[in-house]
């Protein structure tokens, strides 16, 4: 019996206004991932549409958002050579594993997810079945490659405690049919060494950025949905508009802390210090090190001048790629053909193991 190969997936939604939580919290760490794993990077088109047409914007916007996401990978350093980068619906297999997801999770388990909650708002009635089982295709996403890494923000971490619980009943359904078919991969169970098909998924979450906060109040999630501008930095700010929002950006007013337990019922505080943070590469301990006692109007300048020194060639570079869109579409496509071989080895085998008859 083998043992699971290391590989990364995660992916970004096609939504529009890609922010700074989502390159600090996600695609910033994408790429440091690349020197040591195989990565598997997708804009997953399939979820944008679980939500309203008017959040996600018709067909014209949603060909538009996928080539902007894909020029912000590339413009943030992802090399679609060595991994892959792909959108979604490309790759049918997703929704096939999807499907069997939806007949694995149970309801309960989805009744529990907090971002269904929180995206269906009060009209639970009116929002679409595909969003309730969104997190059943994000299990799909990943387990068809069985990735055992998944880099994501902080809010994502109750989705991949669910592709974990899918996967481990899926093992435990099929178990029996897994051994005779010699599918299984060693697994640690406890003390016990177990015959898996899916692996138990990693989330890797952390950092100063594992959450960055809209910069209107801290206490909600920075999000491109958010109907004030001024709550996020977009990646294609330019230079000015990045420095005006973080001017704009709310405060209290006491000067910040001089050690980091000072910054503890303060959200606004530590939202900045965070991704002061995390755009040099180091723990907020470091920040409070170099501004503790300073007033905003010191590290406001300061986090404005490093925010547009580290986005701006980001920014331009998205620019320069996404004008050519037969080189964005190019790569799509051979990340899309390169990623359905992935699939469909594991599709095949899931179809055996189910008893699905196939050719
Ligand atoms: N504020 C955030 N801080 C850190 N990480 C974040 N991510 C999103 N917001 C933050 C991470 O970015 C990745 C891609 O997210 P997504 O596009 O798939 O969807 P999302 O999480 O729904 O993004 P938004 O901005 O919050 O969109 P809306 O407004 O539609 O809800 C994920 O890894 C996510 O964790």
């Amino acid at each position: 019996m083998s043992t699971f190969e290391q590989l990364v997936f995660s992916g970004v939604q096609p939504t529009g206004n890609l922010h700074l939580g989502n390159y600090l919290g996600a695609i910033r760490r994408w790429v440091a991932l690349q020197e040591d794993y195989n990565c598997i990077y997708c804009v997953v088109d399939q979820h944008a549409i679980t939500q309203a047409m008017s959040v996600w914007g018709g067909p014209a916007e949603l060909m538009r958002n996928t080539r902007e996401v894909t020029a912000a990978f590339l413009a943030s350093g992802i090399d679609p050579k060595k991994h892959i980068v792909f959108n979604q619906s490309r790759v049918r297999q997703h929704a096939e594993l999807a499907w069997v997801f939806n007949c694995i999770a149970r309801m309960g388990w989805l009744n529990r997810m907090t971002q269904f909650k929180d995206k269906a708002g009060k009209d639970r009635e009116n929002a679409s079945v595909g969003l309730f089982t969104y997190p059943n295709l994000m299990a799909a996403d990943i387990l068809a490659y069985r990735a055992t890494h998944v880099p994501v923000g902080e809010d994502q971490k109750q989705h991949l405690e669910l592709t974990r619980d899918i996967a481990q009943k899926f093992n435990t359904d099929f178990s029996g049919r897994i051994a005779e078919l010699g599918l299984g991969v060693e697994t640690q169970s406890g003390d016990e060494t177990i015959a898996s098909f899916f692996p138990l998924t990693e989330p890797v979450i952390g950092g100063p950025a594992a959450r960055v906060m809209s910069l209107r109040d801290g206490t909600k999630k920075m999000s491109k949905s958010d109907p004030s501008d001024l709550s996020r930095i977009n990646l294609i700010d330019d230079a000015d508009t990045i420095s005006k929002k973080i001017r704009k950006a709310k405060t209290d007013a006491e000067p910040l802390p001089s050690d980091v337990e000072g910054l503890k019922d303060r959200p606004e505080a530590d939202n900045l210090v965070g991704i002061y943070a995390a755009l040099i590469d180091a723990n907020k301990e470091k920040v409070i090190g170099d501004f503790g006692g300073q007033q905003f109007s010191v590290f406001k300048p300061a986090l404005a001048d490093l925010a547009v020194e580290r986005l701006a060639p980001i920014a331009a570079e998205m620019r320069r790629i996404s004008a050519d869109a037969s080189y964005v579409d190019a790569v799509l496509k051979d990340g899309g053909e390169r990623a359905a071989l992935l699939a469909e080895k594991t599709l095949r085998n899931v179809r055996d193991i189910i008893g699905f008859l196939q050719d």
